[in-house]
C-alpha cells in the first residue's frame, strides 16, 4: 500500500516535472506567461483615479483663459434636478501636459447660488488640464477635467 503510494507520488512528480519541462521548452507557452505576468504588474501599478462618488453637474470658466497671468475661476455646480449646490468644497489643480511643473492649486468653499469663485494663475504658456473637485459635506465628491491653451 505504502509502496503503491510512493510510486504514484513518483510517478506524479516526474509528470509534473514533465509539463514543467514542456512548459518551459516551450517559447510560445513562456512568452504568453511572461506577457499575462506583465500585464498582471502593469494592472496593478497604474494609478487609476478613484471613481466620482457623487452626481453633480460641473461647469468652468477661467477668465482670461489663454493669457499667462492671474484670472479669475468661476465653478458653479449643480445637481441632476438642475438645483445650485452650495455648502461644498471645491478645489482646482491645473496641470500641464509636460513633466516637471508645480501645479496650480486652488480651493473654496464659500459660494452663492452655487457658484464658486476662485483666484487662479497660468504660470506658463501651453496646453493645460484643470481638474475640479467638488466635494460634499458627507464627503462624496465629483470631478472633472477641462482643457485650455495658454498663449506662450
Ligand atoms: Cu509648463
Amino acid at each position: 500500500m505504502l509502496f503503491n503510494i510512493v510510486t504514484l507520488a513518483l510517478e506524479e512528480s516526474t509528470t509534473f516535472a514533465k509539463l514543467i519541462k514542456i512548459v518551459t521548452n516551450d517559447k510560445a507557452i513562456m512568452r504568453w506567461l511572461i506577457f499575462t505576468l506583465l500585464l498582471l504588474t502593469l494592472t496593478a501599478c497604474r494609478q487609476q483615479p478613484p471613481a466620482n462618488t457623487a452626481d453633480l453637474d460641473i461647469s468652468l470658466t477661467i477668465t482670461p483663459d489663454n493669457l499667462v497671468g492671474e484670472a479669475l475661476a468661476v465653478v458653479t455646480v449643480r445637481n441632476r434636478a438642475g438645483q445650485p449646490v452650495d455648502n461644498a468644497r471645491v478645489q482646482l489643480r491645473g496641470d500641464m501636459t509636460h513633466a516637471g511643473m508645480v501645479p496650480v492649486i486652488v480651493e473654496t468653499s464659500t459660494s452663492a447660488d452655487g457658484r464658486y469663485e476662485l483666484d487662479f494663475n497660468w504660470t506658463m504658456g501651453g496646453d493645460w488640464f484643470v481638474d475640479v473637485t467638488v466635494t460634499l459635506p458627507d464627503d462624496t465628491f465629483a470631478r472633472q477635467r477641462f482643457n485650455f491653451r495658454i498663449r506662450s
